[in-house]
């Protein structure tokens, strides 16, 4: 069975506000944000994920989706915002939740999140299905698979 909140209970659980960027495959960027939410390391402990769990799938709305390994995710920057610069999130940025990854290209920065899928074998997501890169390292310019300069399981 997974483990699920109702939004009041999700609300209650303690926060932290993430500064970072994002990093479009398409070549924006978009710089100093702030984003306040849940802490990534805070679902971990709180589900007491299984040591052998090395991958997260983040489901977002309508089947999107996008994988990372468990180290990139539980990173301090990680977080599952419900505001960016200290207002609530609009619906076109991800409300009422969204996963920010700053150190990964922005299509693993799931809007409208849904779930978090622990996992022991990688899986893609939605982009990395057509070929986009696994490890989406923006400062290595990964963007396809063909540019991927890192294993796909590597320390982040
Ligand atoms: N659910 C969902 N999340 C998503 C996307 C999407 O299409 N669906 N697009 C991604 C991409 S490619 C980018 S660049 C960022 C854009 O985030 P922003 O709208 O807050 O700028 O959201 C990411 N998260
Ligand atoms: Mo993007």
């Amino acid at each position: 069975m997974p483990r699920t909140w109702t939004w009041a209970e999700f609300q209650s659980l303690p926060t932290a506000k993430v500064e970072g960027d994002l990093h479009c495959v398409t070549r924006w960027s978009s710089l100093d944000h702030s984003w306040t939410g849940i802490a990534a390391r805070t679902i971990v402990d709180l589900v007491a994920v299984k040591p052998a769990a090395s991958f997260v799938l983040l489901h977002g709305d309508a089947g999107y989706s996008a994988n990372i390994p468990i180290d990139a995710f539980l990173r301090d920057n990680v977080v599952l915002a419900t505001h960016h610069d200290g207002q609530l999130l609009t619906p076109e940025h991800g409300a009422p939740l969204r996963i920010v990854v700053p150190d990964r290209y922005a299509w693993k920065s799931v809007k409208w999140l849904r779930g978090l899928e622990f996992l022991e074998q990688d899986h893609p997501g939605f982009w990395e299905a057509f070929g986009y890169s696994n490890t989406a390292d923006p400062w290595r310019e990964e963007r396809f698979a063909t540019e991927d300069q890192t294993a796909d399981v590597r320390s982040p």
